[in-house]
């Protein structure tokens, strides 16, 4: 228990770094102070605290909390999310990018749309590297991301450091309606 409540608290200082500015280092401090006085106390405060500010969630596996984002270093790949008179769909759907490259999703029409990964399809071994590339609160699971409820929000995912292989993704408001793709990492 003591070692998940380190890897909860490791993260909540990852997270403050990344964010920046004045507001984070308030976080840090109360959550330095909590960590001093007790590891018991700590491990709730750091769920309260990923909560409200952001990235990775309670629902990230405890191993995610060590992996870094990785910043794409290739091209970016522009996918439309779409909801009309032809239905809910990602255009294009099915989606070849390099490791390295990134996939910039645009909310276009019908929205909120989402992107995500069902877990259970995704190998074990990648799962902390892509939710880690996935910026968001991941309150809905360590591999999805926000709802993009505004025209034109736009919902990038970096690729690089994933392993190579063919990922199913979804939009979750309309997976039940096939909005649903395949990304293939080379
Ligand atoms: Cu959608």
């Amino acid at each position: 228990m003591q070692v998940i409540g380190r890897a909860l608290l490791a993260s909540v200082f990852v997270l403050g770094a990344c964010a920046g500015g004045e507001k984070s280092s308030t976080k840090t401090d109360s959550t330095a102070v909590t960590s001093t006085t007790t590891t018991t106390t700590a491990a709730p405060a750091a769920t309260t605290d990923s909560s409200m500010a952001a990235p990775a969630g309670a629902g990230a596996a405890p191993a995610a909390g060590a992996v870094a984002a990785a910043p794409a270093t290739g091209k970016t790949v522009e996918v439309k999310m779409l909801g009309d008179e032809k239905g809910y769909r990602f255009e294009p759907a099915n989606i070849t990018v390099k490791a390295g490259d990134a996939i910039k999703f645009t909310n276009v029409s019908g929205g909120p749309h989402s992107v995500g990964f069902d877990p259970a399809k995704v190998p074990p071994a990648v799962q902390p590297q892509l939710g880690a590339n996935m910026p968001g609160d991941h309150s809905m699971g360590a591999l999805e991301g926000p709802m993009l409820l505004q025209p034109n929000e736009a919902y990038t995912v970096s690729f690089a450091k994933v392993p190579a292989g063919t990922y199913d993704y979804h939009c979750t408001p309309h997976l039940a309606l096939g909005m649903k793709g395949v990304i293939t990492v080379q």
